[in-house]
């Protein structure tokens, strides 16, 4: 990124007035690892911050092969006609391992690529030290200044990612399918607890009853849960996004959800929480990448995880030990 760097005052412009290849750069920025990119990147976030707060974002989870990037695709498709202006980011874990994910991506997003008011980022899930796509809010905020009105965020439904997106957006919403295993059991408690929405995908194959039965035991489930201080009732609603259907009732629900949390404050409230978990993120990034660049700490770090990985060192200790030559430093 240092060659050819373009100055902090062009990628905000550019932004500003929604050129699309100095949004990529200023995302690229962002995610750059290197300590100069860092310091451009902060000076260029809080340029934009001015400009940013005015869209609604959307972070969507589900198993693997639920739908998740056929529904964005569709949906992002059906809010384009309302006149609404689309940013997806991917946060995508297996880019790293196979690098077809986000080729698989762009095919099942045939609808929205190159239209002139989506903007579609596929980024990497961090590395070996970083959390899941650590930079998306960062992200988030860039394509806000640029102007977009829905930003959607896709993560994969494992480990910490749904915790990671809900701590970024406005709405949760939990995509899954009758049977292939992906019924109550497949969903982790904690996922119920966060979600917003349900979305049942895929009922073109599905029979009427099964959609009905997942969907009143969903309810059930859903219901389990102490009503959530302030927030509208979760809803279950149903999809083919392969065809399509079923749109327009889960963006009535978004609708009456933004204005329900915005009339009773829950959504400022919710935003502020976002700008605390951003700071936090940032630290523990910092730290991490503090140590990572430091030879020597890198060093005992990566020695450490040998040691840990062939079980002659306890984890914990291992920890203890790194950051005590931290607080050293
Ligand atoms: N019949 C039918 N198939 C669908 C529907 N939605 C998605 N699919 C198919 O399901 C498969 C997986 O879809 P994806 O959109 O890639 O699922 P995903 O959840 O994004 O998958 P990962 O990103 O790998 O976790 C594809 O073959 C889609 O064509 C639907 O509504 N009906
Ligand atoms: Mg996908």
């Amino acid at each position: 990124m240092a060659k050819n760097r373009l100055s902090t005052d062009h990628l905000k412009q550019g932004i500003l007035s929604s050129d699309k290849v100095l949004l990529s750069r200023a995302i690229t920025l962002v995610e750059s690892k290197s300590e100069s990119d860092q310091i451009q990147a902060s000076e260029l976030i809080n340029q934009i911050l001015p400009f940013t707060g005015k869209s609604f974002r959307l972070g969507v989870t589900g198993s693997p092969g639920v739908g998740k990037s056929t529904f964005i695709n569709g949906f992002g498709d059906f809010l384009l006609n309302k006149g609404k202006r689309v940013a997806i980011l991917a946060v995508d874990p297996s880019s790293k391992i196979s690098g077809g994910s986000i080729l698989g991506d762009k095919t099942r997003m045939e609808k929205l690529v190159g239209k002139a008011n989506v903007f579609i980022r596929p980024s990497p899930a961090g590395n070996e030290l970083g959390g899941v796509g650590h930079t998306t809010f960062e992200s988030i905020l860039l394509c806000e200044a640029a102007g977009y009105d829905f930003i959607i965020v896709e993560t994969v439904g494992v480990g910490q990612s749904e915790t990671v997106v809900k701590e970024m957006t406005d709405m949760l919403l939990l995509i899954t399918i009758a049977g292939a295993g992906d019924d109550l059991q497949g969903i982790k408690r904690g996922i119920m607890e966060m979600v917003d929405l349900v979305v049942i995908n895929k009922i073109d194959q599905i029979e009427k009853d099964v959609i009905s039965k997942l969907r009143s035991s969903l309810l059930s489930a859903l219901h389990l849960f102490p009503v959530r201080d302030r927030k509208p009732d979760v809803e279950v609603c149903q999809c083919s996004s392969l065809h399509s259907k079923g749109f327009e009732s889960i963006y009535d629900f978004i609708v009456q959800y933004q204005q329900n949390v915005i009339a009773n404050r829950h959504f400022d409230e919710n935003r502020s929480s976002q700008r605390v978990s951003w700071m936090r993120r940032a630290f523990v990034n910092m730290v991490e990448n503090f140590v990572t660049k430091d030879k020597k700490l890198d060093a005992e770090l990566r020695n450490s995880e040998e040691l840990v990985r062939a079980n002659k060192l306890n984890p914990l200790e291992a920890a203890r030990h790194i950051f005590g030559l931290l607080k050293l430093q």
